[in-house]
């Protein structure tokens, strides 16, 4: 889509907070007819080695280290002075320019939190200018689907304070005919997930993504109690609604060896237990099995299982190594995440990518969120199957899947 004659007047950036009170970028980019676009972008705990670069200063007496300031800098001194005066033209343009100026594979150079920021707020400038939500402006006039909702309502791993291994437990509910449906089966599930544990004295308090985070033996005990609560809210496990799990399976492994509730496995042992675990529950997918270089066997647990077998740290968004996951045949679906590689344009290259493949497409938020709702709005307008932002609950979670029921009042869709 091109835009004539309308310029970039101003790109300025600044610190705010994520969800877990550490500072991430914020940008907004000001169109010369005053059309304007402010986003922000998310921060992950469990992070694959091959992701692009998060800028982070390193100034241990601030934040920890985690401030974003030079990343903010990059942004107000580098891309802006360069983008300012520019006339608008299509996504892609800018974010070819942006790759470019950078100059890097991973973006280390200007910080792939600076580069998303620009990127996403330009995304929202050009399809204010145009009077357009942002999904209709990326995605075109032809959507006709919602994404499904995976929810996580039960957190482990690097996203909670308690023993269980296995990072996300989430509901999705298959038999569902609109996203509204699902979204609110979901919060029912939830909420009495919330009461089994607490009449069995267990702690409700909940992990960074929203679900309850308590102190259980492992992951049996976990699914067990994600299944009474299926079936107490009133509906099918298996049927009406089935289970997804993120194992993190990187954070998990070591000198070759993977360690689940205090049992080691080899990589062939950990596909056995998957068939186990499969073979017992209602699982329909299953993210991040096995570590991030472990191919070989991503491509034997495919060969092995009739379910979804998600790729997040294996592909980390980035065509090159999603291209090796076709060729190795080791997955049949892909995690998406705008921050994993940078920029809009290369995030929808890897879905399309995907899609050519045959392969499904989850659009995902980060473990560190805003209230920044792009990813609904992305979701939609790549046709994704599935979007996963945490549980029905905290704001930064609940504000995506808000969004999608905008969208889904605007677009009269179902699922
Ligand atoms: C994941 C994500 C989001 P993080 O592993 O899929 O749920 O976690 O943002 O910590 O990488
Ligand atoms: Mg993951």
């Amino acid at each position: 889509m091109i835009i004539n004659k309308i310029s970039i007047e101003q790109v300025i950036a600044s610190e705010i907070l994520d969800s877990r009170g550490y500072p991430t970028v914020e940008t907004t980019v000001v169109l010369s007819d005053g059309s304007f676009g402010t986003a922000s972008v998310p921060s992950g705990a469990s992070t694959g080695t091959f992701e692009a670069v998060e800028l982070r200063d390193n100034d241990k007496k601030r934040f920890f280290g985690k401030g974003v300031l030079n990343a903010v800098d990059n942004v107000n001194s580098k891309i802006a002075p360069k983008l300012i005066g520019a006339i608008l033209s299509d996504q892609s343009i800018v974010d070819t320019f942006l790759i470019d100026l950078d100059g890097t594979e991973n973006k280390a150079k200007l910080g792939a939190n600076a580069v998303l920021s620009v990127s996403l707020a330009y995304a929202y400038a050009c399809a204010n200018h145009y009077n357009m939500p942002l999904y209709r402006y990326l995605g075109g006039n032809l959507l006709n689907c919602m994404p499904i909702p995976m929810m996580n309502i039960l957190n482990g791993g690097v996203h909670a304070d308690n023993k269980i291994d296995v990072q996300e437990f989430m509901v999705v509910p298959v038999k569902a005919t609109t996203f509204r449906d699902a979204l609110f089966t979901g919060a029912e599930i939830y909420h009495t997930l919330k009461n089994v544990l607490k009449e069995k004295g267990l702690n409700i308090n909940v992990g960074d993504e929203g679900g309850v985070a308590p102190q259980l033996d492992g992951t049996e005990e976990a699914l067990d109690f994600i299944i009474l609560a299926i079936e107490k809210a009133g509906y099918g496990p298996g049927e009406d609604v089935k289970i997804a799990l993120d194992v993190a399976a990187s954070e998990l492994y070591k000198n070759d060896k993977y360690t689940v509730d205090n049992v080691q496995y080899n990589s062939d042992q950990m596909i056995e237990y998957y068939k186990n675990l499969i073979s017992k529950y209602p699982i329909m997918s299953i993210e991040d099995p096995l570590a991030e270089e472990d191919w070989a066997a991503w491509s034997k647990l495919s060969e092995a299982v009739d379910i979804m077998i998600v790729g997040d740290d294996l592909y980390v968004t980035n065509t090159k190594r999603l291209q090796k996951g076709i060729e190795y045949n080791a997955s049949n679906a892909i995690l998406i995440k705008l921050n994993q590689i940078g920029t809009v344009t290369e995030a929808a290259e890897a879905v399309r990518l995907a899609d050519d493949a045959g392969m499904s497409t989850i659009i995902s938020h980060r473990s560190g969120e805003t209230s920044c709702t792009v990813i609904a709005d992305f979701a939609v307008a790549m046709r994704a199957g599935f979007i996963k932002s945490g549980a029905p609950a905290r704001g930064e979670r609940v504000a995506k899947y808000n969004r999608l029921l905008q969208i889904e009042n605007e677009v009269l869709c179902t699922l």
